[in-house]
């Protein structure tokens, strides 16, 4: 058996936890205008450890008008594009030194484990801002050839402009390596941002706002306020002096701010839930596969966007391929987030471990049958869930049509190419896609059959700053990272001069 219980928190984190809650508005730290706190629960142990603001409407007029005062003055749009690329390298960099703690943080907050938190999230939140820091200098316009009119010579050209104020606000899955997805472009860009981390895990973005202070930042371009999604989320994206919102999140919380935001035609991109089909045609090496399709769900608890949450293997090589994944759950089995040992933590919250037991149990119900794990793991406090695959499933089932965002795979045979493509495309998402062959041609027919932004060939939920990323269908709306990723966060203008 394993013993999950949490370990001793460093005396940097202790020291962290122990500060007085704020808020980080114009480059300093700020109270709230009323004493509402959210609490700020270990996972692992199911502990309270600290507490963060859970900012009030004043909190966010606040940092809307430093951002907006900001983006105003052309305090950060003005410098020249190299000193904004220089300013982002430095906050990289930071994130690079402090990188240990930052990961102990993201363990602490969100229950994963350290380890990863250390290989992934960190060194995936400095790429994204390195990556986006050399677009500043880059993103220029076009000019068109002059010609010459009755009243004289015309002669246009275009300009990228940022978009101005962003709100932005992301979930609780990745919170450092999502809150610097985010920032990234935007001050590339030129723009000024409030950030809002999501209420469960607001640790790091509070130390990455120590970061941004460090790094020269000036005031009132980043501000990173906490708090709920309802009241403070719901404010940010309502405010008259907000131009963009940029979110990810669930797609039911993603229609909303749709509609809050398109009220007033802001600029809006949106990174939603999925339910992210892998197929595993019969000529692979399963010895290879298996191990992919289990890492592809149960990377991070199976709390991924892109989770490999449906896996579709061929007839002949089913039972083969669920046996390899079977055989991976001793590595998979949950453990407390600073063990070294582990490789998957508990779930977020209480909330999430309920709604994933619910999930398995109406599962059950519906007649899936379990053919690895299904239950929770034992543990003095904390909320572990097992690494989970259910068979006998069929498309109708909840498990297998909605987000369950747990360790928990539903698992269907097929036997021929347009099959399987039909049933990848059977579901209002359409975020990632995972195919594993050894056969170019079957790679590229299937990869063009399949409705997702993203699809993987023989690997799952790589993520490569210089490639776009986002969703189809129900799983989004627009493109961030790569050359895409800043030109959301960027408006056309056209001049038109007759000489
Ligand atoms: O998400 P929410 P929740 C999916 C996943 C999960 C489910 C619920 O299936 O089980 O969503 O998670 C802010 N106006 N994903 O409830 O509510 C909120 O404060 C403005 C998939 O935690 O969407 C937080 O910062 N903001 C996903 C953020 O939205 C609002 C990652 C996400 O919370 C708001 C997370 C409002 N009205 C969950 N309501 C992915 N795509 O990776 C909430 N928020």
């Amino acid at each position: 058996t394993i013993d999950r219980t949490q370990r001793a928190y460093s005396a940097a984190a202790q020291a962290f936890l122990a500060r007085k809650p704020a808020l980080f508005i114009n480059n300093e730290w700020v109270s709230s205008s009323h004493d509402k706190t959210i609490p700020v629960e270990d996972p692992s142990s199911g502990k309270i450890v600290g507490h963060v603001v859970d900012a009030s409407d004043k909190d966010v007029d606040r940092a809307v008008a430093a951002a907006r005062a900001a983006f105003d003055d052309g305090r950060w749009s003005n410098l020249p594009p190299m000193v904004r690329e220089r300013t982002m390298i430095r906050l990289a960099d930071l994130i690079e030194a402090n990188a240990d703690e930052l990961a102990e943080l993201e363990a602490i907050d969100n229950g994963k484990p350290k380890t990863m938190a250390g290989a992934v999230d960190v060194p995936g939140a400095a790429a994204h801002i390195r990556f986006m820091a050399g677009w500043a200098s880059k993103v220029s316009g076009e000019v068109t050839t002059p010609y010459t009119m009755p009243g004289g010579t015309v002669f246009g050209y275009t300009t990228k402009e940022p978009v101005g104020v962003c709100a932005q606000i992301v979930p609780w899955n990745f919170p450092l390596l999502m809150a610097c997805l985010k920032i990234a472009p935007a001050l590339a860009a030129g723009c000024t941002t409030v950030l809002k981390p999501a209420e469960q895990t607001s640790l790091t973005a509070l130390r990455l706002a120590d970061l941004i202070a460090e790094a020269g930042f000036p005031a009132g371009v980043v501000n990173i306020i906490t708090g709920n999604g309802h009241t403070a989320g719901d404010r940010m994206v309502k405010h008259p002096d907000v131009d963009k919102v940029a979110f990810t999140g669930s797609t039911e919380i993603g229609k909303l701010i749709n509609k809050n935001a398109t009220d007033s035609l802001k600029r809006v991109t949106l990174e939603l839930g999925g339910k992210s089909p892998v197929v595993i045609m019969p000529d692979v090496d399963v010895a290879t596969a298996a191990p992919g399709a289990a890492g592809a769900i149960f990377f991070n608890s199976g709390q991924v966007c892109v989770a490999g949450s449906r896996l579709y293997a061929h007839r002949s090589i089913f039972d083969q391929v669920i046996e390899g994944v079977a055989a991976t759950t001793p590595f998979w089995a949950p453990r407390a987030s600073l063990d070294p040992e582990a490789h998957m933590g508990p779930l977020v919250s209480k909330e999430q471990f309920d709604r994933v037991m619910g999930y398995i149990e109406a599962g059950k119900r519906d007649g899936a049958s379990v053919a690895v794990g299904g239950d929770a793991a034992a543990a003095d406090g904390g909320y572990y869930v097992n690494p989970t695959v259910l068979v006998d499933v069929n498309p109708q089932m909840s498990v297998v049509r909605e987000e369950i965002f747990g360790p928990v795979v539903v698992a269907q045979r097929f036997d021929d190419l347009d099959e399987v493509a039909k049933s990848a495309n059977d579901t209002c998402f359409g975020l990632g896609a995972g195919i594993w062959t050894k056969d170019v041609a079957t790679m590229h027919k299937l990869a063009s059959k399949i409705k997702s932004g993203t699809v993987w060939g023989n690997c799952h939920a790589v993520i490569d700053t210089a490639l776009p990323f986002g969703g189809f269908k129900e799983s989004g709306l627009g493109r961030e990272q790569g050359r895409q990723g800043i030109e959301a966060y960027m408006e056309t203008k056209t001049v038109i001069i007759q000489l």
